[in-house]
């Protein structure tokens, strides 16, 4: 017997905030289909939100889990990240199972989205936590007669001890666009990435599991169907120009998304795609 869970609210937004039975919590807010919480069982939250972030009808939240729909960054003619992260989705359940907590959000197409992105689509979110592990999994339907394609990114905002700790493990040998030096095709040489300075790096074909360590924490990240990487830091300079984040809260995070930005997924008319993104931590 599951038990269904009443709605909430986070910072005077509407939102879904789920526990499962051994303790882990997840908040999710219903503007963006925005996860902003995430406790394991037993653990302390696990995603960064800054504390000057805008709680706001339209605004983007600056933490959690933002997803980025039907476009990345400034990669085409839409708002940046395109306009899923700033419109009002649907909670469709929130509910407790024996081991789990799970909701599903969705957003479909409207007549302020038609105006932009002339699609016909259902985009949900599925939020499953159980124990120390939360799997999101990011499911589009193309509902039109037409295809459509789109780009996509959870662009999950990592909350750090301290940076100058932090290693990224797993993309050696990838290739990476970077977004700072402003240069294609690099190949990453690190076992460990350490950051040192601004990131903005767009990993292509990163399939592998990664793993984010610090001296006294291990989150295991992994993706299916994402198939780039994104990895993110600010760094002072920007952090400082950055209105919604405290100028020195580039040392508590660490933006590693999953996303598909290279290959955009093409949708036939009546065809769907899912993609997930599973954290679980280590220690
Ligand atoms: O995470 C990669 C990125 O595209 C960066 O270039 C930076 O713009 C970041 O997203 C944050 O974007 P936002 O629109 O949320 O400020």
């Amino acid at each position: 017997m599951s038990k269904a869970f009443a709605p909430s609210k986070h910072q005077g937004m509407d939102a879904s905030t789920i526990s499962a039975p051994d303790g882990a919590r997840a908040t999710v807010m219903l503007q963006g289909g925005h996860v902003i919480s995430w406790q394991p069982a037993g653990a302390a939250e696990q995603l960064y939100c800054s504390p000057t972030a805008v709680f706001a009808p339209g605004k983007a939240v600056r933490g959690g889990i933002p997803v980025c729909f039907p476009q990345f960054g400034p990669r085409g003619p839409l708002p940046q990240h395109g306009f899923a992260r700033t419109l009002p989705w649907q909670l469709m359940m929130a509910e407790q199972g024996k081991d789990d907590a799970l909701c599903v959000l969705r957003l479909s197409d409207s007549e302020v989205t038609r105006k932009i992105w002339p699609h016909a689509f259902v985009l949900e979110l599925t939020v499953r936590i159980s124990g120390r592990r939360i799997d999101l999994e990011l499911a589009c339907e193309n509902t039109g007669e037409q295809p459509l394609e789109f780009m996509a990114a959870l662009h999950s905002y990592l909350r750090l001890e301290d940076l100058t700790d932090a290693r990224l493990h797993g993309l050696q040998g990838l290739s990476y666009e970077d977004m700072v030096a402003g240069k294609k095709d690099q190949v990453e040489t690190a076992d460990a990435l350490r950051v040192s300075g601004e990131v903005d790096r767009v990993y292509a074909h990163a399939t592998r599991a990664l793993m984010l360590r610090e001296p006294k924490h291990a989150l295991r990240i992994e993706h299916e169907e994402f198939t780039d990487v994104v990895v993110w830091n600010p760094w002072s300079d920007r952090c400082v120009a950055l209105p919604d984040m405290p100028d020195d809260d580039y040392h508590q995070m660490l933006c590693v998304e999953a996303a598909r930005i290279n290959e955009p997924v093409r949708l036939a008319a009546g065809e769907e795609w899912a993609g997930r993104q599973s954290l679980s931590l280590d220690t």
